[in-house]
């Protein structure tokens, strides 16, 4: 059985070990886009990967493929994978388990004496999270074409610094326009992850299949108001950027719960002030809203009250507004065929199985837009990540294992 084959002890402390790799003191994790810590984990995976008799290749923005190659290496591959960045004060599990995941899982067939006949490649996704470039899934929305190349040569860090800038500090300097590819590049995509999300642990379910992934619009707003003396200007005469953002902080909070749908969630995650002093009226506000749900038709009701209402509030109080539009995604369907492999599988090897949607976006988002994908999610304590505390136990990673390297049997035979 190829499940025998799988080498948790190995994988766990792999796991522990890549989660020392991070810019913030244990437990959390922090790897931002090409930081030291990032680049000193794809470094580390490579040599996992070679270790592993996989052959590299790395595009222009640091997309990571580990090839296994098949006896038919025309075919179109099948390929897995996720990703290893993380946001500040991050856990170790997110992305990485299938990225590492995946790695066992190969690992896992070669050790069966599986030969594939369709190649089968281990993705590691450059930058899915959105914390560098303000944009999540740079590396996949690149790739799917989701992102052009002319939109991706703008983007900046809070310091200016931009993608070339970082892509070649990391020693990605072949032409970007490598990093389009074309649909059918893959013959289907199955990403392994946490499922960010308590339903499957209170449910004692093992395998969550997942059918659709809810899409993000990100908001970015500047507010700038007349700033002034605390002491000096009275309350009627003040036009305050704080108090314009609060307000529309509430107004995207109440946005989400009157949406007429229990999946829209909106979160104001950047709220950044100006001057930042006790006994000045705060002069700016930089603000970003993360907007998402699986309907389209309940995302765009909220956004469209969100803007309505921020435009109201900044007229009422006085202030400027500039608002702009970071990305607005369509939320993707995954292949009917896949999700039934997947549960089929999970099945004959024993395992509970529960078809859900991702509330958390992922690279399979736009790996739709490349080939049909499905997700396979495990259990994560109390669902928390994002968080120091995120945890999956070595069996629910097992099991997570064990259904992808089955998975990828049946798609590359
Ligand atoms: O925000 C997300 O859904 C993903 O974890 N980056
Ligand atoms: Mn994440
Ligand atoms: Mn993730
Ligand atoms: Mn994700």
């Amino acid at each position: 059985m190829i499940a025998d084959c799988i080498e948790m002890d190995r994988l766990s402390s792999e796991i522990e070990e890549l989660g020392n790799i991070s810019e913030y003191p244990l437990p959390a994790v922090t790897r931002v886009l090409f930081s030291d810590a990032d680049l000193r984990a794809r470094a580390w995976f490579k040599e996992r990967c070679l270790s592993a008799d996989l052959s590299l290749h790395e595009d222009a923005i640091g997309n990571l493929f580990a090839t296994w190659l098949g006896q038919d290496p025309d075919l179109e591959p099948v390929a897995t994978g996720s990703h290893l960045d993380a946001i500040p004060n991050a856990g170790k599990y997110d992305g990485v388990v299938g990225v590492l995941g995946g790695l066992e899982a190969i690992r896992a067939l070669k050790a069966s004496g599986y030969v594939p006949r369709r190649s089968i490649v281990l993705i590691m996704f450059t930058a899915e999270e959105p914390t560098r470039f303000g944009v999540g899934c740079l590396g996949s929305r690149m790739m799917s074409g989701v992102m052009p190349l002319a939109r991706a040569e703008l983007l900046q860090d809070e310091n200016g610094l931009g993608l070339n800038h970082w892509r070649g500090r990391a020693g990605h300097v072949s032409e970007m326009s490598d990093v389009l590819l074309d649909r059918g590049a893959f013959s289907s995509f199955v990403e392994l992850h946490i499922e960010q999300g308590p339903k499957l642990e209170e449910r004692g379910i093992d395998i969550g299949v997942v059918e659709k992934i809810a899409a993000p619009a990100a908001f970015r707003f500047h507010l700038t108001g007349a700033g002034g003396h605390a002491g000096a200007v009275l309350m009627p005469d003040r036009h305050d950027a704080l108090l314009a953002g609060a307000e529309i902080a509430l107004a995207v909070e109440k946005a989400a719960i009157t949406s007429g749908s229990a999946d829209t969630v909106a979160t104001t995650g950047v709220f950044e002030v100006k001057p930042g002093a006790i006994n000045s009226i705060p002069f700016a506000v930089k603000m970003e809203v993360d907007l998402r749900d699986t309907d389209m038709a309940a995302r765009e009701r909220a956004e469209k009250m969100i803007l309505t209402q921020s435009a109201d509030i900044c007229t009422r109080r006085g202030i400027e507004c500039s608002l702009e539009t970071i990305n607005s995604d369509e939320p993707a369907v995954c292949d009917a065929n896949l999700v039934s492999l997947v549960e089929a599988k999970s099945l004959e090897l024993g395992f509970s199985t529960q078809r859900m949607i991702s509330r958390a976006y992922h690279d399979s988002l736009f790996m739709a837009r490349l080939s049909p994908i499905t997700m396979i999610f495990i259990p994560c304590f109390k669902g928390y990540s994002h968080r120091p505390d995120e945890y999956s136990s070595p069996e629910a990673i097992r099991k997570g294992v064990a259904v992808l390297a089955e998975t990828l049997k049946s798609l590359s035979l």
